[in-house]
């Protein structure tokens, strides 16, 4: 199994580590435009010394409730880390849904358009469509980042994901995206319970029945605060444990922050089927 992308064809034989790249000047507080890309640049650099399969790039935060970002603001963000980050040897995913955006970093030479609205916003698949080969994460959102969590879903999670996915990948198809190019993600926290959440992994397989690789972004997630009640700067082996129950049941790229500590639970992961 591989996923093909602008540049690469990435082996999915095993579980890939994807390391979140936050473009923001709240996360990276030295002030001013040319810091933060310097400091996301460094932060790249040091997520693949980690390890890292894929970085994901991204300059808006979709924390429930947080206010979107202008255009042009997102652009010169993200613009000057993808412009450094296409040359340091792995493929460089970028979480946007702005088709403006999409194209921008394509152009750049990004490999992967990471949309947590499943190339849902006017324009936005075209703008991948028109692309010969990068590759594109079709994410479960329920609502929309402001309303998410105030009316969850109802009914059945899993099979509702489920369509969702499926019907997404279909449509991208529709527009000339081949199915190599597609991965599906259940969308972890996008407007789900905890208990809905949990739902979408113990029965992640069911959503591996579509035939397409699976990302899952458990990373820090407030579902892991939930059962631990422990706060979010202090997940790190709650994201850990959830990634690895993510890969034992079938996710092919996990979503992390914590790097170093991801690839090496992988390690044992790998160890273990090796010796099936
Ligand atoms: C995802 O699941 N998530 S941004 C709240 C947190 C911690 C982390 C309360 N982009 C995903 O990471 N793209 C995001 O603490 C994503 N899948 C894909 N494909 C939200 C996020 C986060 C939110």
């Amino acid at each position: 199994m591989t996923w093909q992308t602008s540049r690469f064809s990435i082996d999915l034989s095993s579980p890939r580590v994807m390391g979140i790249v936050n473009v923001t000047p709240d996360s990276f507080s030295d002030g001013g435009q040319h810091g933060t890309a310097a400091a996301a640049l460094r932060h790249c650099e040091q997520l693949l010394e980690e390890g890292a399969h894929i970085l994901d790039i991204g300059g808006e935060s979709t924390r429930p409730g947080s206010p979107a970002v202008p255009l042009d603001e997102e652009l010169e963000r993200v613009l000057p880390v993808v412009r450094g980050a296409v040359s340091l040897g792995v493929p460089i995913s970028v979480d946007t849904y702005k088709p403006e955006v999409m194209r921008a970093v394509l152009d750049a030479g990004a490999d992967i358009i990471n949309d947590i609205w499943a190339l849902r916003q006017p324009g936005a698949a075209q703008a991948v469509a028109a692309h010969p080969r990068c590759g594109v994460c079709l994410m479960h959102m329920h609502r929309d980042p402001q309303t998410m969590q105030t009316a969850p879903m109802e009914g059945d999670v899993v099979a509702e994901v489920l369509s969702f996915l499926k019907r997404s990948a279909q449509d991208a198809q529709a527009l000339g995206i081949s199915r190599e190019r597609i991965v599906l993600d259940p969308g972890i926290g996008f407007g789900k319970t905890v208990e809905q959440n949990f739902a979408l992994l113990a029965r992640q397989p069911a959503l591996r029945e579509a035939g397409y690789p699976l990302l899952a972004g458990w990373s820090r997630k407030s579902s892991l605060g939930a059962v631990t009640g422990w706060p979010v700067d202090e997940r790190m082996v709650p994201s850990v444990a959830a990634a690895v129950l993510a890969a034992e049941r079938g996710a092919a790229v996990v979503r992390v922050h914590d790097v170093r500590e991801t690839v090496a639970a992988m390690a044992v992961w790998n160890a273990m089927r090796s010796a099936l």
